[in-house]
């Protein structure tokens, strides 16, 4: 009589918890489907229950659950191999397996699961069947993903400069020592440009700050336009913009920024209506000599862009 009732409030226990549960015995053939996992996948109970059906209700294709996997004993790289490296041991049942998944079918825009599944075995150690709980975990999923897509934001905005969408200078110092310890590993070139606008403070005293903000926009568009897909350009300072060209020798870095000089030379500025102003850049040009330190880098390709100054503007020099 106690066994019946223990039998009674073990289904009963089975069919009321709050997690999506269904056991199938060691044929694969479905003997409990509870509530909330009618709820859950919107298949009855009176449908599964007798039946080797289970997967329908996740899967438009027959597919094995992970209770089938269980049951069949198959060897960790076998469930690897439905769950692609998905599932892992539970911590907290003997022979169980979890996994979480995206299942596209269920629901209106698809669900995410995270499901266990534990062999049941006699006191003989002979497999009786598998239980396997689902649990949705959509809700968690989207705040995760909503936090690594701010993330992301938040790391873009901290090294990007707002004016030009160029990266910033902070950007520009992690970069170029990372590009330095490169070169330094695989014994290639390095290059490094600096331009700066000439006579920018007379642009801005004529136009307005505004109209300047619009010369840094537009030369940050040349830069952007003119360079090779290995090459980052970096907003340095207020009218300076640097560009790092890895694998790159000063010759070719002289070619690239002598293309830069011109293209910005020859776009065509309107401060005013039907206005045609031409603004001009001073380029320094240098290429990493192994074993100094970023700032002589920097501090050379500074001078060599001075040189470009006093040298009348306008031009690019290069510093070996
Ligand atoms: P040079 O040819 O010798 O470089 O002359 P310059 O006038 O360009 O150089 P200077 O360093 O005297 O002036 C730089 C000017 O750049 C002064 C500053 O007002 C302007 N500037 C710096 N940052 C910004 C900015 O974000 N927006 C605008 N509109 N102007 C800026
Ligand atoms: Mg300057
Ligand atoms: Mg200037």
């Amino acid at each position: 009589m106690k066994k019946k009732l223990d039998g009674e409030l073990l289904s009963q226990v089975l069919q009321k918890i709050s997690v999506p549960t269904f056991v199938i015995d060691r044929e694969h053939i479905v003997i409990h489907w509870n509530r909330a996992l009618e709820t859950l996948t919107g298949y009855q109970a009176v449908e599964m229950v007798g039946t080797g059906d289970h997967w329908k209700a996740f899967y438009p294709l027959q597919k094995p659950l992970l209770a089938d996997l269980v049951i069949d004993n198959v060897r960790e790289h076998a469930i690897a191999g439905y769950y692609d490296g998905k599932y892992r041991k539970s911590f907290l049942a003997e022979g169980a397996y979890e996994v979480e998944d995206y299942f596209p079918g269920l629901g209106e825009e698809g669900r995410w699961l995270f499901f266990t599944a534990t062999p049941i075995s006699d006191a003989n150690g002979v497999m009786l069947g598998a239980v396997q709980t689902l649990q949705d975990i959509t809700e968690r999923k989207k705040v995760e993903n909503e936090l690594r897509e701010s993330e992301k934001r938040y790391r873009e905005l901290s090294i990007t400069d707002s004016l030009t969408k160029l990266y910033n200078s902070r950007h520009f110092f992690r970069q170029l020592r990372q590009e330095i310890e490169r070169a330094k590993r695989y014994e290639e070139p390095l290059s490094l440009i600096l331009l700066d606008i000439d006579n920018f403070k007379g642009y801005n005293d004529t136009y307005g700050h505004l109209e300047g903000d619009r010369v840094l926009a537009v030369l940050s568009e040349v830069i952007k336009t003119n360079l090779r897909s290995a090459d980052s350009a970096y907003r340095y300072g207020g009218e300076e913009f640097t560009v790092i060209l890895p694998e790159t020798e000063c010759e070719n870095a002289g070619l690239v920024a002598e293309r830069l000089r011109k293209s910005f030379e020859d776009t065509v500025l309107s401060p005013l209506p039907r206005s045609k102003v031409h603004m001009t850049v001073s380029v320094g040009v240098t290429q990493y000599v192994t074993g100094e330190e970023d700032s002589v880098l920097i501090k050379r390709a500074d001078a060599a862009m001075y040189t470009a100054k006093t040298s009348g503007k306008n031009r690019v020099c290069q510093v070996r």
